[in-house]
Order: structure tokens, then C-alpha cells, then sequence
């Protein structure tokens, strides 16, 4: 009987100890430092195989698994490339919803073919807008409807698209913008000549064995 006694009194202290061994190594266990489960719960590789399902599939639900900065993103890259303007309402950070909202005007703007909305983006991105809209315009009189700035700009898009339409440098001149100006002529001068303006390129007449310098031979 005392036999017992002792041995369930040592079977008490045994578990008594194990207990709070278990308590002290829970509390003193470096969880901020060394987590056992990291806090991020994708790393970076998942992290863009869910951005990526997410644009090809066009679903941004995808980018719910993700958190903080890496769902801004994944939301910001899903609302930019199909210019959804209402995914850019779900990102937390103001300046990077404020850029989705104006990058998916823009591309709503490029996609409809309407410079307008063009307007109220700022000038790096309004540029641009209007590029892309007025590349294969060469009818001045579009630029009549804007003013200022931007109907500089606009003529010297059209000036560019004339120029290269007839391979005439002297419509580069016409540019206001020197960075234009030099673009256009670079442009012009970067094209395969066609020296004899007989419509058949230098290097095919090379190739041909006729006479690059005469337009009745071709
Ligand atoms: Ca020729």
C-alpha cells in the first residue's frame, strides 16, 4: 500500500515538473525573433505565381492571399493591365491608388480612341495618352481643339507623323519641342532609303543588281 502511495506521489511530481518545464520553455520561447511559422505566408516566389494567375485569369480575388503591400500590388498590376478602374478602389495605399486610378484612365482613354479623358491626367502620363491616341493622325486641325501646351504637343506629333508619312526631314523643323525635333529627325534618318524615290529600297535594289540612284532602273 505505501508502495503505491509512492509511486503515484512520484507520478505527481513527474508530471508536475513536466508541466512547468512546458510552461517556462512556452515563455521563454523567442517568438517575434525566430517565428515557427513565418508571418509572411507566401514567400516571393508564390507571392508572384498568385500575381501572375491573378492577371492571366483576370481575377483579383487571387490577390486576397496575399497582404498589405503584396495585395496593393498584386491589385494595382490586375486594375493596370485591363484598366479596371474599380479594382484600384481596393488598394490601401492613397498614392499608389491614386497612380492605378490615372493609369487605368489612360489606358480606358487609349482603348476607346478619346483624347479627352487624356486631359486630366498628369503631363508624363497626359503625354503619352495623347501620343499613343494622335500616332497615326496627321490632320492639324485635330490640335484646334486643345490649347496651349497641349496643342503644341499635339502639332508636334502630327508634324512627326507627316514627316515620316513622306519622308520629308524639312516637316521635323516644324517641331516645337527640341526633344521631338531630334527624335523626328532621327527617326527620318534611321529610315531605309530609297535614294532614286522609285519606291523599291537601296538594299533591294543591291540585291537586284539595278541602279539605287535611278528611277528608271528598278
Ligand atoms: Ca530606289
Amino acid at each position: 500500500m505505501a508502495k503505491k502511495i509512492i509511486i503515484i506521489i512520484s507520478l505527481f511530481i513527474g508530471l508536475l515538473a513536466l508541466a512547468i518545464g512546458l510552461f517556462l520553455f512556452l515563455k521563454n520561447k523567442p517568438a517575434s525573433k525566430i517565428p515557427l511559422v513565418p508571418s509572411q505566408p507566401y514567400g516571393f516566389y508564390e507571392a508572384s505565381k498568385i500575381l501572375d494567375s491573378a492577371v492571366k485569369e483576370r481575377n483579383p480575388g487571387q490577390c486576397d492571399k496575399l497582404s498589405g503591400e503584396e495585395k496593393d500590388n498584386c491589385l494595382n498590376t490586375v486594375a493596370t493591365f485591363y484598366g479596371d478602374k474599380d479594382l484600384c478602389q481596393l488598394i490601401q495605399n492613397e498614392t499608389l491608388k491614386k497612380d492605378c486610378l490615372d493609369f487605368a484612365k489612360y489606358r480606358q482613354a487609349v482603348k476607346s480612341n478619346d483624347w479627352q479623358p487624356c486631359l486630366a491626367l498628369q503631363t508624363v502620363l497626359k503625354n503619352q495618352c495623347l501620343r499613343e491616341i494622335f500616332s497615326s493622325q496627321s490632320d492639324l486641325n485635330l490640335c484646334k481643339k486643345l490649347s496651349g501646351a497641349d496643342q503644341t504637343f499635339c502639332q508636334d506629333i502630327i508634324y512627326r507623323n507627316q514627316a515620316l508619312a513622306q519622308k520629308n526631314p524639312e516637316l521635323c523643323a516644324k517641331i516645337q519641342s527640341p526633344v521631338e525635333k531630334a527624335n523626328c529627325q532621327k527617326e527620318i534618318a534611321d529610315l531605309p532609303a530609297d535614294s532614286d524615290n522609285d519606291g523599291v529600297l537601296d538594299m533591294i535594289e543591291r540585291v537586284n543588281g539595278t541602279d539605287p540612284f535611278d528611277p528608271q532602273s528598278k
